[in-house]
């Protein structure tokens, strides 16, 4: 008999699916938004997702792995992030599948409704997939346009690690590049990027794809996550609220920024644009260290 485990779930009331590897690796995705909301590699919990994350199946889940699509943030007409986490997308365990080196990997999917073409007028196919190696987790979404127009859109996985302590921790990989300070409020909008990132105030910024993968780690260099993105996730955001915006949210704790770190695979400043019958894909892959 196998270890490998996939089998159906709840959190919080919610349904979702578990998957589980022999060596005890496991990770856990709610059919809503297709959200990974646990992913557990030797041992420890690697995602963040708030003690006070809503769990009425229709209000955005604020941790772990959110997929905004086919809108990010507040850049265009739809909600912000876009329907796609608010919405029930398909799958079942029996559609796990083993992956490539030990693994077990799983596959979402939402398709265009009635409710989804009344406020965005296009025919598509998202499919998210999960797969959860030994010490390593990859999410990939892709698109497909089934209709007879151009299908844009922008999206994101809009990762919530989980971190010691914002103010112990830096983010590696990013040096030299120019990113969008969105908080810039009075400061540069255009910065250059020098040496890792710290956290401890509201930091909410667009970068370039690094050519690299990132590191995480602490500031005593304990190393803590690597974090990597296809190609096709043109842009890198990271954002932690710090203190003063936390205490404004209300599904967060007030010490909840201490405890997570948003780093976002994204394709967001041009849109991506599919042709009728087009696809698209591009991962985030993150791995234990
Ligand atoms: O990705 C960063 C960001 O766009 C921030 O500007 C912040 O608003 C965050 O996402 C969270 O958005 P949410 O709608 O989930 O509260």
């Amino acid at each position: 008999m196998s270890d490998f485990e996939a089998r159906l779930q709840e959190w919080r009331g919610l349904p979702a699916i578990g998957l589980r590897l022999p060596g005890g690796d496991s990770a856990l995705i709610a059919l809503q938004g297709a959200q990974v909301l646990s992913w557990v590699s030797r041992g420890q919990e690697r995602l963040f997702v708030s003690p006070q994350a809503a769990h009425d199946g229709h209000t955005p889940i604020r941790g772990g792995i959110p997929v905004c699509f086919p809108q990010f943030n507040q850049r265009g007409p739809l909600v912000k992030h876009g329907f796609a986490r608010t919405l029930a997308w398909s799958g079942q365990p029996g559609d796990a599948r083993p992956a490539e080196g030990g693994g077990l990997q799983i596959t979402l999917r939402l398709e265009d409704s009635e409710a989804t073409r009344a406020v965005w007028p296009h025919a598509f196919e998202a499919l998210l997939t999960v797969e959860l190696h030994p010490g390593a987790l990859t999410v990939r979404l892709a698109v497909h346009n089934r209709g007879a127009q151009d299908l844009p859109f922008t999206a994101a996985l809009h990762s919530y690690l989980q971190v010691p302590g914002a103010e112990q921790i830096e983010l590696q990989g990013l040096d030299g590049l120019v990113y969008w300070n969105a908080v810039a409020a009075g400061a540069e909008t255009h910065p250059v990027q020098a040496g890792a990132v710290r956290f401890g105030v509201e930091t909410d910024r667009v970068y370039p794809r690094a050519a690299q993968a990132l590191r995480l780690q602490t500031l005593s260099s304990q190393p803590l996550l690597q974090i990597a993105q296809d190609e096709a996730w043109s842009e890198t955001v990271v954002w932690n609220p710090g203190p003063e915006l936390c205490a404004r949210l209300p599904d967060m704790a007030p010490d909840s920024w201490q405890h997570m770190l948003c780093v976002e695979a994204a394709a967001i400043d041009a849109p991506v644009v599919l042709a009728p019958g087009g696809r698209w894909q591009a991962a985030q892959h993150l791995r234990a260290l």
